[in-house]
């Protein structure tokens, strides 16, 4: 699909509904691609660049809000989930738990599950968290592309040795991602991204 055509059809995303757990989520059926990240990663940013909605997914300043699985229908066979943002260290080690359930079982269950984005600040990538992540995909097979956010904070040749940094970190860990650099703020691998993501919709 041509990069006009990708934002388009992202663009028609809207708020449908939040819930705790996948069992409040919409009926189980069609396609969905999800959206992880370390709380502050530039998750949200990345929703609204993908989507061309500067106010779709709010983005916060205060890390560790969104606690709940967000969804956004795209039409009533494709939506985007954004999935509540892990590893901020003052949300309460209860609800990280119930995070580890909520996500495990997800991951697990959805059928109409067929990607996840993973977004990582470029200057932090794979935390603890992300690899868990990384691991619920290898689990099931699922397709993973990890997004280096915020890419603007760093030289274009600091930004290309991080890529091929993480990139041989997953072949030494037998993972199958993808990774590309991005930025919402400069628009950097926007367009890539819209691609992925459409493809898997
Ligand atoms: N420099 C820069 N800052 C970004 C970018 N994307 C997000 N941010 C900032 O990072 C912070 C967290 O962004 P947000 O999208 O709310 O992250 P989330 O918690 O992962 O949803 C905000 O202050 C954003 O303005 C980016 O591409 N470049
Ligand atoms: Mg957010």
């Amino acid at each position: 699909m041509a990069a006009h055509d990708s934002l388009k059809l992202l663009n028609r995303a809207s708020f449908v509904l939040s819930a705790p757990t996948h069992h409040g989520l919409p009926a189980d059926n069609g396609s969905e691609v999800a959206f992880a990240g370390r709380s502050n990663a530039g998750k949200s940013s990345a929703l609204n660049a993908l989507t061309g909605q500067s106010t779709l997914a709010r983005v916060s300043k205060t890390p560790g809000r969104t606690q709940h699985l967000v969804v956004f229908e795209i039409d009533p066979a494709r939506r985007l989930i954004d999935l509540p943002g892990y590893g901020f260290a003052k949300v309460p080690l209860a609800v990280r738990n119930a995070w580890g359930v909520a996500m495990e079982n997800y991951f697990r269950e959805r059928q109409s599950l067929r990607g996840l984005v993973i977004c990582m600040d470029i200057r932090r990538p794979l935390t603890e968290f992300d690899r868990i992540m990384l691991d619920f995909c290898a689990a099931r097979g699922l397709d993973c592309q990890i997004l280096l956010s915020k890419a603007d904070k760093l030289s274009r040749g600091a930004g290309l040795n991080t890529l091929q940094a993480v990139r041989k970190a997953l072949l030494e860990g037998g993972l199958t991602a993808s990774v590309q650099v991005f930025s919402a703020h400069a628009g950097t691998g926007v367009d890539e991204a819209r691609s992925w993501v459409v493809a898997r919709l």
